[in-house]
């Protein structure tokens, strides 16, 4: 997924981070290349002369930081530009509490994966504890029904479609509404409608559809695209926009070759977030699109892009020394680790992290199974959790106060426990790091210093 655009960003970046001295004219000819790497990945070209632009401003009016060299500082521009373009931040479904239904209409092009990627989201709806009944509404294809209906089974979800004997007398909005009454009967909260694909948008499809979304309503309308048709995607996808307002995007077939273009056009072209990712043909192959991994995934400089940005937020020295004294002091609080796991989650990956730290390569394996983004997400919770107080001095937060953390953050009491042990454990690892030379270069150089 993705190798090709990686392959020319990984030529172009290598390249300039390199430099320790960046010119007007070296920047021009590195975004005259990047410019190609984006087109043949069939990025729409107003977007790409617009991250072109944009990218060029930013490097000639960015002030230079002292710790990283200037092409690293380029590559940083160019990664957040196209962090950007792919949307910013992971956006999921919007769905209502457990008590009210909540219709999720699917909807896009013949072949696009309507259909697996609804037994996908019903998979992931179930697991999320959400009670699931798919409907049929594609009434287009006579073994559609019978699809969706063998999906559902495999999922253990609900199913609902039209009989046989209503071959012809039926209408998918008329299904839609039937499967709601069941839905309001049988106590399902989560309904996704299967809709019919056309080869190109044509009025009855778009009537057809306008018809069912007006009969259920829906918190969602997805678009599933197939990322291989590139930049196209996109302009469906604006099409559809525009006749029947759609609330995000779920791009099929990225563990095939997909250039990037559909990913990179979409967000700009249509203002709506790409919600998932399809990965695969099983039930389970479908992920959250995080737009800051697959920005790093294009431009393969994990190590750079979080050098400058922790050079960026330590940009004075005077910063590094308040750390430091901090540290020496005893003075690092549940609020500055709090702190580091917001960067940690602003990086992305554990993987990245892990290999960026020194002295961790070849034992990332063993820890990765031990630090998850759900868990990072979990710490998050729980510090946030905290008053104030707390977060100044964890000394006070004794069993009462822990199990009211733990019931705010909505976690197991035991998982307090162990990070207010990580923490502790942390300060005197830190402290230990600062009086050792070496460790305290390594220490300086993960921060940017
Ligand atoms: N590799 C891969 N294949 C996928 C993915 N999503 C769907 N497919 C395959 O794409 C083909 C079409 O999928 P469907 O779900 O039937 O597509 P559809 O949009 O419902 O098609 P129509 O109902 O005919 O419009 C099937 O062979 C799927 O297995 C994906 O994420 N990765
Ligand atoms: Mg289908």
């Amino acid at each position: 997924m993705l190798e090709s655009i990686a392959k020319s960003f990984e030529d172009i970046t290598k390249r300039l981070s390199g430099n320790n001295k960046i010119t007007d004219k070296n920047i021009q000819e590195s975004l005259d290349e990047i410019q190609i790497a984006m087109l043949e990945a069939d990025v729409n070209l107003r977007v790409v002369r617009r991250f072109i632009n944009n990218a060029r401003k930013e490097a000639q009016g960015e002030e230079v930081l002292r710790s990283v060299n200037p092409g690293q500082q380029f590559v940083k521009i160019i990664y957040d530009r196209m962090v950007k373009l792919l949307g910013s931040d992971e956006a999921e479904l919007k769905l209502k509490g457990p008590d009210t239904i909540s219709s999720i209409l699917i909807l896009g092009l013949q072949g696009a994966g309507k259909t697996t990627t609804t037994a996908k989201l019903a998979h992931k709806l179930k697991e999320d504890g959400r009670n699931v009944l798919l409907v049929a509404c594609d009434l287009q294809r006579p073994a559609a029904v019978e699809q969706l209906k063998v999906l559902a089974g495999q999922v253990g979800v609900g199913f609902f479609g039209p009989d046989d004997s209503e071959n012809g007398k039926t209408s998918p909005a008329k299904v839609a509404e039937k499967a709601l009454k069941l839905a309001k009967q049988e106590s399902y909260n989560t309904v996704l409608f299967d809709t019919a694909g056309r080869l190109h948008i044509d009025e009855e499809l778009m009537g057809e559809l306008e018809a069912v979304k007006k009969a259920v309503n829906p918190v969602e309308s997805i678009f599933v695209a197939d990322s291989m048709t590139g930049q196209g995607a996109a302009d469906v996808a604006a099409e559809f926009n525009d006749k029947i307002e759609i609330s995000g995007v779920i791009l099929t077939k990225f563990d095939s070759e997909t250039r990037g273009g559909a990913a990179l056009s979409i967000q700009s072209i249509v203002k709506k977030p790409i919600k998932y990712i399809g990965v695969g043909e099983k039930i389970s192959d479908l992920d959250t699109f995080y737009p800051q991994r697959i920005a790093s995934r294009i431009l393969g400089m994990g190590d750079v892009i979080s050098l400058v940005e922790k050079a960026r937020e330590l940009t004075t020295e005077k910063d590094a020394e308040r750390l430091e004294k901090k540290i020496r002091n005893k003075e690092f609080t549940l609020q500055d680790m709090l702190e580091q796991i917001r960067q940690m989650k602003k990086m992305g990956s554990v993987d990245q992290i892990l290999e960026l730290m020194p002295g961790m390569t070849g034992k990332a394996e063993a820890i990765k199974d031990r630090i998850n983004d759900k868990d990072i997400s979990h710490k998050e919770a729980i510090i946030l959790s905290m008053t104030k107080q707390e977060k100044q001095n964890y000394k006070i937060i004794g069993p009462s106060r822990r199990r009211r953390i733990a019931n705010g953050a909505g976690v197991n009491i035991v998982m307090v426990n162990r990070l207010l042990k990580e923490f502790e454990k942390n300060r005197i690892m830190m402290r230990k790091m600062l009086k050792n030379k070496g460790m305290q270069a390594n220490l300086m150089k993960q921060m940017g210093l």
